[in-house]
């Protein structure tokens, strides 16, 4: 179900969940004894040892890159598993991954609606189980925490220091903070609680990024990976999209971008903003501008 439209609330609480390289954990579920070693997805054309498609995360510990075939793989990191993507008929048999994501969204549509955005991303749409969260249980009020939740990394915070994640918890369960941030916090606890539920009953490992809306959310779930989850105060916004660069955001990688950076110099969102909403319609036209 399309999450994109907004809800009656102040402010939306979504989720971007990415599994981490997924193809390898499909893999590695299949086959046991790959756990915790170098391993890659490659595509089932053997030339050179086949392109690699999904690298896992102690491969990319020796260098090994995606871009990288078989044999180069294997000079950088001779341990390294290579497996074939499944093949049938003669093509790629991409069933078991698809498979392997609609069993990590039936888990994550426990509480609230998905929207599949590839083979392993979902965004979720958490708003009502925040708002409920935070008028039955909210996190200033739990006696305990789970490692789960201050292990989330928060933008914004300093995090720097031993003392990291007292930091994050002190931050999840301010009764002082802004009605929006609470809301965050609170999508911060259901989704540490449902990635410690898609690990539990699927065996594989997801990131993901929490804020007010879909865009950010995607930003932020790519920002700690493996494993980790990334929360986007409405604070930290500003820095954040002032150093992206323009090709980043949705509809300026193409042309439109090229154009932005070539034409005015625009490179970042920051560079964007110190242009008038005339003066990029003088160059792009009403519309575009
Ligand atoms: P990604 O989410 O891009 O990457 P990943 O899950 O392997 O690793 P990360 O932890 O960095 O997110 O892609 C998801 C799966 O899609 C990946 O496991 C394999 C497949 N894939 C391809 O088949 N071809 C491609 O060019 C890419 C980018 C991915």
């Amino acid at each position: 179900m399309p999450v994109s439209k907004p809800e009656l609330s102040d402010s939306r609480v979504i989720a971007h969940v990415d599994m981490d390289c997924f193809y390898v954990q499909v893999e590695q579920r299949k086959q046991q004894s790959l756990r915790g070693q170098p391993t890659a997805v490659v595509q089932y054309n053997s030339w050179q040892g086949g392109g690699l498609i999904a690298v896992s995360y102690e491969a990319r510990k020796f260098g090994v890159k995606r871009s990288m075939r078989g044999d180069e793989a294997k000079q950088v990191c001779p341990e390294i598993h290579l497996v074939q993507v499944p093949v049938a008929r003669g093509k790629a048999d991409l069933s078991s991954y698809r498979n392997a994501g609609s069993e990590v969204v039936a888990i994550l549509s426990r509480r609230g609606r998905c929207e599949r955005a590839s083979i392993d991303e979902v965004y979720l749409d958490l708003t009502i189980a925040a708002e409920a969260m935070l008028v039955d249980n909210p996190p200033e009020c739990l006696e305990t925490i789970s490692e789960e939740v201050v292990k989330s990394h928060v933008l914004g915070l300093e995090e720097d220091g031993s003392n990291a994640r007292e930091k994050v918890g002190h931050w999840l369960t301010r009764s002082d903070a802004s009605r929006r941030d609470k809301l965050l916090a609170c999508g911060a606890f259901i989704v540490a609680e449902l990635r410690l539920q898609v690990l539990e009953e699927t065996e594989f490992t997801c990131s993901a990024g929490i804020a007010h809306n879909k865009m950010l959310a995607k930003l932020a779930s790519g920002m700690n990976k493996p494993a980790q989850q990334t929360v986007v105060p409405i604070s930290s916004i500003c820095k954040l999209l002032g150093t992206l660069p323009i090709k980043k955001m949705k509809q300026l990688g193409g042309k439109l971008g090229t154009s932005l950076q070539i034409d005015l110099g625009v490179n970042t969102v920051g560079d964007l903003l110190q242009f008038s909403e005339e003066k990029l319609q003088e160059y792009y036209g009403v519309n575009t501008g």
